[in-house]
C-alpha cells in the first residue's frame, strides 16, 4: 500500500496563493494527497458592516482561478459599481476597492458570521463552492486583526498602515490584540501534528507567518510535530521579492536576507521551526550561514514566475 505524505501549508498574500499552487500541482502531479493550508487571518477586517478576510479570498481565489493575477487581490474581471456608490454615501475607504464579485464573498461570509457559523465553517463554506484541490483553514476562529504602533505612537489597522500609506510610517511594532487567549482553528493543531512535511509559504515572515504562529498551540505543534518543517525564502538576491516585508522585517530587528530570516524562523535543534531552508541561487552565498545555524540550506530557482516555476518550487520544498 502506497501511503501519501501528508502535507500542510502555513500561508498568507500573494506569495502564499502562488506557492499553494504550485503545492496543489506538485501533489497532484505525484497522485498524491491534497494539502491543508493553514491561512493568515491577521489581515481581516470588518468595513461598512461587511467581514473581509483578505489573504483567505487570495488563496481561494487563485486556487479557484478566480483571482486578478495582475492586481494580486480580487476577482479577475471585476467590476466597482457598489464601492462607488459606498464612496458616494462617504462610507468605507477610499483607498480601499471591493468589487462587485469581491464584495458576494464578503456578503455571504458576514451573513454566516451573523447566523452564528464560526469563520471555519464560513472557510469551509465558501470553499465548498469551488474546486480547490486543497483543504484551507484560517489559523484562528478568534478575531485578532494585526495592528500597527508607527514611530508617532499612533495605532492603525494593518490595511490602512499596508495598502493607504504604502507602509511608510515607520512601524515600531506590529500586534494582534486578543491572539493570547485565541486557540488554533479546529483542525490545525491536528493538521500539524499529523503530516509528514510542514511548507512554510515565502510569505511575508512578519505579518503573514507572524500572526499564524502567535496564535498560541501553533508554534507548540510545530516544534511537537514528526513532520519535516521546510521553509522557503521570500528573499531573493537579498531582496524582497514584492510587497513591503522588508519594512516589516527591520521594524522587529531581523536582517532583510535569506539567513537572516532563516534565524528568525530558527532552527528546530534550537527551539526554533525549520528543518530545511529553501535559498535562492542569487543567495547561495549564505547557505553556509543558514547551515551554521543548524538548518539544512538547499539552494533551488525561487520566482514563481509561472505555473511550471511555482510547481518546480514547491516539488523542491516537498523533497527537501
Ligand atoms: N490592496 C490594495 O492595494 N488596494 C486595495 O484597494 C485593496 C482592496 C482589497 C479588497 C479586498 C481584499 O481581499 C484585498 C484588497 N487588497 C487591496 C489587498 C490587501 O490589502 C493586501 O495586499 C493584503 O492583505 C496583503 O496580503
Amino acid at each position: 500500500m502506497t501511503v501519501t505524505p501528508r502535507v500542510v501549508v502555513l500561508a498568507g498574500g500573494v506569495g502564499g496563493a502562488r506557492f499553494s499552487l504550485g503545492v496543489r500541482s506538485a501533489l497532484a502531479s505525484r497522485g498524491e494527497a491534497p494539502a491543508t493550508i493553514v491561512v493568515n487571518t491577521g489581515d481581516d477586517l470588518w468595513l461598512t458592516g461587511i467581514r473581509l478576510q483578505p489573504d483567505v479570498d487570495s488563496i481561494l481565489y487563485a486556487l479557484a482561478g478566480v483571482n486578478d493575477t495582475q492586481r494580486g487581490w480580487g476577482r479577475t474581471g471585476d467590476s466597482e459599481r457598489v464601492h462607488h456608490e459606498v464612496q458616494a454615501y462617504g462610507a468605507g475607504w477610499p483607498w480601499f476597492t471591493l468589487g462587485d464579485l469581491d464584495l458576494g464573498t464578503h456578503l455571504a461570509r458576514t451573513g454566516w458570521l451573523r447566523e452564528g457559523l464560526t469563520p471555519s465553517q464560513v472557510v469551509a463554506g465558501l470553499s465548498r463552492r469551488w474546486d480547490l484541490g486543497a483543504t484551507l483553514l484560517p489559523m484562528t476562529d478568534a478575531e485578532v486583526d494585526t495592528h500597527v504602533v508607527v514611530r508617532d505612537g499612533e495605532r492603525l489597522h494593518f490595511q490602512e498602515w499596508w495598502t493607504r500609506h504604502r507602509a511608510t510610517l515607520e512601524p515600531i511594532a506590529f500586534e494582534n490584540p486578543g491572539v493570547d487567549a485565541a486557540t488554533p482553528a479546529p483542525g490545525v493543531v491536528e493538521a500539524i501534528r499529523g503530516a509528514d512535511v510542514v511548507l512554510i509559504a515565502p510569505s511575508n515572515p512578519v505579518v503573514s507567518i507572524g500572526p499564524i504562529l502567535a496564535v498560541p498551540g501553533i508554534r507548540e505543534a510545530l516544534r511537537a510535530t514528526d513532520a519535516r518543517v521546510v521553509g522557503v525564502s521570500p528573499i531573493i538576491g537579498g531582496r524582497v521579492v514584492r510587497g513591503m516585508a522588508d519594512v516589516c522585517l527591520t521594524a522587529i530587528g531581523v536582517d532583510t536576507s535569506s539567513s537572516g530570516v532563516a534565524a528568525h524562523y530558527g532552527a528546530r535543534a534550537a527551539d526554533g521551526l525549520l528543518d530545511a531552508w529553501l535559498l535562492a541561487e542569487e543567495d547561495a552565498a549564505s547557505a553556509s550561514a543558514v547551515e551554521a545555524l543548524g538548518i539544512r540550506p538547499v539552494v533551488v530557482p525561487l520566482w514563481m514566475t509561472d505555473a511550471a516555476a511555482s510547481t518546480a518550487l514547491a516539488e523542491a520544498a516537498l523533497t527537501a
